[in-house]
C-alpha cells in the first residue's frame, strides 16, 4: 500500500490548531491529518484529510497513522496549560511529557521509514522560565533562567530537551541509531490573543478574557495585578511564526529553541486599550494569588533576536495596531455573527 504524504497536527481543535489548518490548506500542497479529543469546528473539518478523535496517549491511534500515512511534519500542539496543570499535575505530566515522548518516538519511526527527517514543531512557552519576582527590566535569552516553577513549565522545558535528544546526530545523517530522523524545532510562545476563541486553563488568559468580556458587554475581574507584565502576540502572528519556523532551511537554524514575542503591556495598559475599543467596559482587578504567582515567575520580556536573525520572525502587529486593527474589528464581527 502506498502511504499518503501528510502533515499531522495534534491538539488540532484548539486555537493555534484551527489557525494552522486554515493557513496550511490555503497554501495548498499539503494534506492534513489531525488528532484531538474534541471534534474540529464544522467550518474547519472539510479542510482536513482525516480527523482522528482520541488521545495522543492511545498507541493504537499512532500505529494506525504510521501504517497509513507518511508524515512529513508534525505540529504537536496537544497540552494541558499552566493553571490547569497545577490542579492536575499528574495528568498534566502524562499528556505533556508522556504524550510528547510518544509523538517523538512516532516521528522517529516515521523518519526511519522515509528518506527525509520528520520536521517536529513543538510549541514551548515562556512558562519554561522561572524569574525572580518583579524583575521587569530584563529581556531574557533562551538559555537564561531555565528554572520553571510550574508543572507545565517543567514539562515544556524537559520536552525541549527530549526533542534535542531525538534530533541529535542531525549533522551526521549516516550515523547509527537516532541518527537525525527527527528535525526538532521549538518556539517559546508568549501569551497568545485570538479574536475567535477564549483559551481555557492558561494563566496568560487574562488578556483574551478581558477583551472578549468587553466585546460581549460582560463585567470582568482580572486575576492579576494592574502592573503585571508579560509578553504577548496576536494569534495570526503566532500561526505565521510557527509556519515560518517549519519552513526554515535546517542549515539556517543555530539553536533548537527560539523565543518569540511582539509586545509586552502591563495588565492596566491592556485594560486602557480595551476601554478605548469598548468604552464603558466594566474591568476591575481581583488578583488570584496562585495565578499571580505563576505569571510573576514568567519574564516581563524576552529576547527574540535569534528567531529574527535565523528564520525571519517578524510579527505584523504591535500592541496598539494589534488591538485596534486586528483584534477589535474581528471580535466585534465574531460576536455580531
Ligand atoms: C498558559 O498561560 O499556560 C499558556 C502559555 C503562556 O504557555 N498560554
Amino acid at each position: 500500500m502506498i502511504r499518503k504524504n501528510v502533515v499531522l497536527i495534534t491538539g488540532a481543535s484548539g486555537e493555534i490548531g484551527h489557525g494552522l489548518i486554515e493557513k496550511i490548506s490555503e497554501a495548498g500542497g499539503s494534506s492534513i491529518i489531525t488528532i484531538d479529543l474534541q471534534p474540529l469546528a464544522p467550518e474547519i473539518k472539510p479542510l482536513v484529510t482525516r480527523e482522528f478523535i482520541g488521545s495522543i496517549l492511545e498507541d493504537h491511534l499512532l500505529q494506525r497513522i504510521l501504517a497509513e500515512f507518511e508524515v512529513e511534519t508534525i505540529y504537536h500542539l496537544a497540552a494541558l496549560l499552566s493553571t490547569r496543570a497545577e490542579f492536575t499535575p499528574v495528568a498534566a505530566h502524562q499528556v505533556n511529557v508522556e504524550g510528547t515522548l510518544k509523538l517523538l518516538n512516532f516521528a522517529q519511526a516515521q523518519g526511519e521509514s522515509h528518506a527525509r527527517p520528520v520536521t517536529f514543531i513543538y510549541p514551548s512557552s515562556i512558562a519554561a522560565y522561572g524569574m525572580p519576582s518583579g524583575d521587569f527590566n530584563r529581556k531574557v535569552k533562551e538559555h537564561e533562567w531555565n528554572m520553571p516553577t510550574t508543572m507545565y513549565g517543567c514539562n515544556k522545558l524537559y520536552c525541549e530537551h527530549l526533542g534535542r535528544y531525538y534530533s541529535r546526530y542531525f549533522k551526521q545523517l549516516a550515523a547509527e541509531t537516532l541518527s537525525g530522523k527527527v528535525d526538532f524545532r521549538a518556539i517559546r510562545f508568549p501569551g497568545l490573543i485570538s479574536a475567535m476563541t477564549v483559551p481555557s486553563g492558561g494563566t496568560s488568559d487574562y488578556a483574551p478574557e478581558m477583551i472578549h468580556a468587553a466585546a460581549k458587554g460582560e463585567p470582568y475581574a482580572c486575576f492579576v495585578e494592574p502592573d503585571t507584565r508579560i509578553p504577548f502576540m496576536v494569534m495570526a502572528d503566532a500561526v505565521e511564526a510557527t509556519l515560518r519556523l517549519a519552513a526554515a532551511p535546517r542549515e539556517s537554524l543555530n539553536q533548537t529553541v527560539y523565543n518569540i514575542t511582539a509586545f509586552n503591556p502591563s495588565a492596566s495598559e491592556i485594560r486602557d486599550l480595551v476601554l478605548e475599543g469598548f468604552p464603558g467596559a466594566d474591568i476591575s482587578f481581583d488578583p488570584d494569588l496562585m495565578r499571580l504567582a505563576i505569571v510573576d515567575s514568567w519574564p516581563a520580556d524576552v529576547d527574540d533576536s535569534a528567531a529574527r536573525t535565523d528564520w525571519g520572525h517578524a510579527p505584523r502587529f504591535g500592541f496598539e495596531d494589534g488591538f485596534s486593527e486586528y483584534l477589535f474589528p474581528r471580535i466585534r464581527e465574531h460576536y455580531r455573527s
